[in-house]
C-alpha cells in the first residue's frame, strides 16, 4: 500500500498532486505544513479524492488530545496519528473518540531522524504493546531502519505498520516491505519529482513487484 505524504504548502498543488496520483495512492496523509497553510478545511476536499490520515502527532493531554482528534474526524478524516510516549490516558481517549467516527489510530514508535534514536528507540517496543493494548490500529515506524520494523512488528504482531522514511529519507521499498511493513509513506519523491503522477505509479508498480517476489 502506497501513502502520500502531502506536505504541500500550496493549496491548488496540493490538490492538484492528489487528483494526479490518486489512482495509485490508497490515502493521503496531512501534516502540518499543509493546514497550517491551507486551511483545516483542506482535509474534507481531500477526503473526497482519497481517506486522510491526520498526522498531527497528537501528544497532550487526554482532554487535549481528544479535542484534536474530535475536530479532524468531523472533518472527515479516516485516521489519526498519535505520540506513544504520552502513555495509556492519552491513548486510550484518542481511541475512544475514533471509535465514535469508526476511524483509526496510528502510533508513532521512533521517528525515523537520527534523532528518533536518542529517546525514541529506548521505549518504542513498550510503545508498540501500549498501542495494542489500547486497542489501536497501527504503528508509524522507520523506514530507514528496517530492522526496527521488524522489532515493533513482533512487539505488537497484530497492530499494522506504516513506513515513513522511503525515498528522500533513503529508505528503500524492498527493505521496508521485506522487513514486514503493511504501507510505505512518501513525500517528496512523489511531490517534488517532475510528475508526481509516474512517481507514484512507479512507487506502487514497485510494491507490486516486492510483494511478487
Ligand atoms: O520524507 P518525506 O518527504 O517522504 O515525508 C515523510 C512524511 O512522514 C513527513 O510528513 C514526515 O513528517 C512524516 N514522518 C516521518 O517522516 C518520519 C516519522 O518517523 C514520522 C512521520
Amino acid at each position: 500500500m502506497l501513502i502520500l505524504a502531502l506536505d504541500v504548502v500550496d493549496h491548488e498543488r496540493a490538490l492538484k498532486v492528489a487528483k494526479d496520483t490518486a489512482e495509485f495512492v490508497s490515502a493521503i496523509k496531512v501534516n502540518y505544513p499543509l493546514v497550517l497553510t491551507a486551511g483545516v478545511d483542506v482535509i474534507s476536499e481531500l477526503s473526497e479524492i482519497r481517506p486522510v490520515i491526520a498526522d498531527f502527532k497528537i501528544a497532550d493531554i487526554p482532554y487535549t488530545s481528544g479535542l484534536i482528534a474530535k475536530i479532524v474526524f468531523e472533518k472527515g478524516v479516516r485516521a489519526v496519528i498519535a505520540h506513544g510516549f504520552v502513555g495509556r490516558d492519552t491513548l486510550q481517549e484518542v481511541r475512544r473518540v475514533a471509535s465514535d467516527y469508526d476511524g483509526e489510530v496510528y502510533v508513532v514508535t521512533e521517528l525515523s531522524s537520527t534523532g528518533g534514536k536518542e529517546f525514541m528507540s529506548e521505549h518504542a517496543l513498550e510503545i508498540a504493546k501500549l498501542a495494542e493494548s489500547v486497542g489501536c490500529d497501527g504503528l508509524i515506524a522507520p523506514a530507514t531502519r528496517p530492522d526496527r520494523i521488524r522489532a515493533v512488528k513482533s512487539a505488537a504482531p497484530s497492530l499494522k505498520v506504516l513506513c515513513p522514511g522511503v525515498g528522500a529519507q533513503g529508505g528503500s521499498v524492498e527493505d521496508v516491505m521485506k522487513a514486514g511493513a503493511d504501507a510505505i509513506i512518501v513525500g517528496r519523491a512523489i511531490y517534488n519529482s517532475p510528475d508526481p503522477r509516474e512517481s507514484a505509479r512507479r512507487y506502487f508498480e514497485e510494491l507490486r513487484s516486492v510483494r511478487e517476489k
